[in-house]
């Protein structure tokens, strides 16, 4: 049979997994399955044995894993007669509010810090039609306005402290354990809200209950060094880092991030954002795959701890790659110091350039 079933998303493929119905409309643009990719390159340069993935959520239909969430939290918002989701985003919860509101004809309010979302994030917002709140003040800020205003207006919030949310999102631990038939033995992810790494875990615990894999992952948050308030061990109430994605002061699933760092044994690193930058570009020319700075924050603390051993030889790593690198095209143009070549349009001077370019 040279055909299959279309793939029609996630809550149709985890169905007895999620708390939907038989006849509950589902609300999707076939998140999930994204690619576990095995890096070559850069496990052979840095002469460490280990075998070591990136999960590519910026695959998803919006460019990144908050679509995983996105597609539970609007299909109950619909299923209870909601007529409108809000959101604080730092864009990528704004992109994907957005676009899930559009499939499901429902409004969509979104605020966003001025001047500190990338390009990409805001485009999408814009495009699929929310009604975008810039305020004059970072995410934690939105996120206490968007609380605020939920209680007397009806609208749901669509933020990873609805439920639904990380419902959704424990799915992609479901993909990397069918991949590769047990848990890894280290997950690796960038942490703003915490929303995600809690989420996997919960993915893998449930694999591990019904008796799918006998192992789980020791979970690692790395977060920005500007924006690390798990390292410190206290919010933190002027976040800031390149990584505007995870620029977060006030986690808001700080309570369950901890339970799993205990459970798994796991630990919160912060990497500068030099590591971070470095770890995005690396990635690109090494391997081909382009992730946007929060992103590469997971795959810069991994290498930094399977270079120093904390992480030990013969492993096996996964690197969530939580958002695509178009999101933010102003900083990667940023990081590209020869920039392009200008050439005039005759075959001498291409030419010459090429010659001059060959290792
Ligand atoms: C690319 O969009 O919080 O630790 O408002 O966009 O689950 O919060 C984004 C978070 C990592 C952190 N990587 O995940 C938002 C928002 C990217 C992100 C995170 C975010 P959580």
């Amino acid at each position: 049979m040279p055909f299959r079933p279309r793939y029609t998303g996630l809550i149709d493929k985890y169905r007895d997994r999620l708390p939907v119905h038989d006849d509950t409309r589902i609300i999707s643009l076939g998140e999930g399955n994204t690619p576990l990719i095995r890096l070559n390159n850069i496990p052979r340069e840095c002469g460490r044995d280990i075998d070591l993935y990136v999960k590519y959520e910026g695959l998803n239909p919006t460019g990144s894993f908050k679509d995983r969430g996105m597609t539970m939290a609007v299909t109950k918002a619909v299923e209870d007669g909601c007529k409108a989701v809000i959101c604080a985003s730092t864009g990528n919860t704004s992109a994907s509010a957005a676009a899930y509101a559009a499939r499901a004809g429902i409004a969509a309010f979104v605020l966003i810090p001025e001047g500190k979302i990338a390009l990409g994030k805001l485009a999408q917002a814009m495009i699929h039609g929310a009604v975008v709140l810039q305020i004059r003040g970072n995410f934690d800020e939105g996120m206490r306005l968007v609380k605020e205003v939920a209680q007397n207006t009806p609208v749901t919030i669509v933020n990873s402290i609805n439920p639904f949310r990380l419902q959704g999102q424990k799915t992609a631990a479901f993909e990397i354990i069918e991949e590769l038939e047990r848990a890894p033995d280290f997950h690796c992810l960038p942490v703003g809200n915490a929303g995600n790494i809690s989420a996997h875990w919960m993915g893998y615990s449930e694999y591990l209950e019904h008796g799918i894999v006998n192992n789980r992952p020791r979970m690692i948050g790395y977060q920005a060094s500007g924006a690390a308030p798990f390292l410190r061990g206290a919010m933190i109430d002027n976040p800031d880092t390149v990584a505007t994605a995870i620029r977060i002061g006030h986690p808001q699933s700080w309570e369950l991030a901890w339970k799993v760092r205990e459970g798994s044994d796991g630990w919160f690193d912060e990497c500068s954002d030099e590591e971070i930058l470095a770890a995005q570009k690396l990635l690109t020319e090494k391997e081909g795959i382009f992730c946007e700075p929060a992103s590469a924050t997971s795959l810069a603390g991994a290498l930094r701890d399977i270079d120093s051993g904390k992480i030990p030889a013969g492993s096996s790593v996964v690197c969530t790659l939580t958002g695509h690198g178009l999101k933010d095209p102003d900083t990667a143009i940023r990081q590209c110091a020869g920039g392009v070549i200008s050439v005039d349009a005759a075959l001498g001077p291409v030419r010459d350039a090429i010659v001059e370019n060959l290792a």
